[in-house]
């Protein structure tokens, strides 16, 4: 089978690139990665000659290329089904694909206020209602999963569900926007998993500054 290589932004402010690498570090999937670092006025060139979209991340699988982190997600996980990428369960499957969606399509207070930022010392950033309200439909969804798993992930084993959510746990960390102890130990279990430190290593030794992700 043809190597899979992942394009990616810079590890410590690409939140969607942190997404598949990580649902496919964790199920132990073999691929390459290399970073193509964004912050150019227009869109870096280097970005717009590998993704006709001009966005990163892509993932390149012999002479098929594919963007859009959900759907990279997918690929891999129909690529290996034995690595169980999604939940075993049929209706966990579902929830961690309708959660997924929910990141991918909404939460734009949140995202847009308190940008990812992984080295960004932990300080609190006022923030509004609106950031607030997305907060608290996050604070639910942990709190539905992991009460119907049992933990420490949402569905109990990482899963790609995880991967979608693990931006937020740094968000959520870095601005200091909950101190609810479930929270803090779903995002603690996150931080801890060794390819989530595999990838804030890559993060902490980058030297590029985006001053728009500096809130
Ligand atoms: N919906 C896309 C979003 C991808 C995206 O917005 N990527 C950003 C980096 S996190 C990007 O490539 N920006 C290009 C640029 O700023 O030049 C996905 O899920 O993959």
């Amino acid at each position: 089978m043809a190597q899979l290589k992942l394009y990616v932004g810079n590890k410590n402010y690409s939140s969607w690139s942190l997404r598949p690498w990580l649902a496919m570090k964790a199920a132990g999937i073999d691929f390459e990665d290399e970073v193509i670092p964004f912050d150019f006025a227009g869109g870096n060139p280097a970005i717009k000659a590998v993704s006709e979209v001009g966005r990163v991340p892509l993932l390149v699988h012999g002479d098929f290329r594919l963007w859009e982190s959900l759907a990279i997600i997918d690929y891999v996980a129909e690529l290996f089904p034995d690595k169980r990428v999604w939940p075993d369960d049929m209706r966990d499957r579902a929830l961690a694909r309708a959660y997924s969606l929910e990141m991918a399509t909404g939460f734009r207070a949140l995202r847009n206020a308190c940008p990812m930022n992984l080295r960004r010392p932990r300080k609190a950033l006022p923030v509004g209602d609106d950031v607030r309200a997305d907060v608290a439909r996050i604070e639910r969804i942990w709190s539905d999963a992991l009460g119907r798993s049992g933990g420490p992930f949402l569905f109990g084993e990482f899963s790609a569900a995880d991967a979608m959510y693990a931006p937020v746990v740094n968000r959520f960390d870095a601005y200091m926007l909950t101190e609810k102890p479930q929270s803090r130990a779903y995002m603690q279990s996150v931080a801890d998993h060794p390819a989530f430190q595999e990838w804030a290593a890559g993060a902490a030794v980058e030297t590029w500054i985006v001053a728009e992700d500096e809130a």
